[in-house]
């Protein structure tokens, strides 16, 4: 055997050596891996609930039963120095407290029909007259009394989930209302407001 044929012989020897150590390093560094990662795992235990919901409450007045009173007061004839009360229910439905009042809101004023005696007031004024809420006072559950304006809130109280309120709302034309208003009118929404208090 020649030294030529003995070198390539030794050359292969060591590539053989060098393959059988690279993949003794491989399967080495897998099994110390798996180790690890076995060794990480310990017990472990889940239990799921299912069909969980969370939604807005409703939180819904209703005034004298329904979502669309109507007309709650209907008097085109009020003497000055008379009153005309009106009661009704106010149910607040769902969840909540809130905080109830009542607005008037879109009053609009007419002349309506003149009598002779009107006439006459408004001609020694020199001009029309029909302010009608500037003589009337309002007052809620016999409460302080205001003027009527656009605007005018008047604060009932707290409602709780599901309570039912009496209200009482009263017109008063006043005493010093003269002949320059007679058969005029106003009419008016009248807005029942709650708000959510805090919880
Ligand atoms: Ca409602
Ligand atoms: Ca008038």
């Amino acid at each position: 055997m020649n030294a030529r044929i003995v070198r390539s012989k030794l050359r292969a020897v060591r590539q053989y050596l060098e393959t059988r150590k690279t993949l003794f390093l491989l399967v080495a560094g897998s099994l110390l891996f798996a180790a690890v990662v076995i060794a990480g795992s310990y017990l472990h235990d889940d239990e799921v609930s299912r069909d969980n919901v969370v939604g807005i409450a409703t939180f819904d007045l209703e005034v004298n039963s329904t979502n669309t009173p109507g007309p709650i007061i209907r008097v085109p004839a009020l003497l000055p120095g008379s009153s005309v009360t009106t009661y009704l229910p106010v149910r607040l439905k769902g969840s909540g407290t809130g905080k109830l009042s009542v607005i008037f809101r879109n009053i609009v004023t007419t002349q309506g029909t003149q009598t002779d005696a009107e006439l006459d007031a408004e001609a020694a004024l020199g001009r029309e007259v029909y302010d009608v809420p500037s003589q009337l006072y309002v007052s809620v559950n016999r409460g302080s009394r205001s003027t009527l304006k656009e605007g005018l809130e008047k604060t009932i109280g707290i409602l709780s989930a599901g309570e039912t309120t009496h209200v009482a709302i009263t017109f008063e034309a006043k005493t010093t209302t003269g002949n320059e208003y007679q058969g005029d009118q106003c009419t008016m929404d009248i807005v029942f407001n709650c708000n959510q208090q805090s919880p």
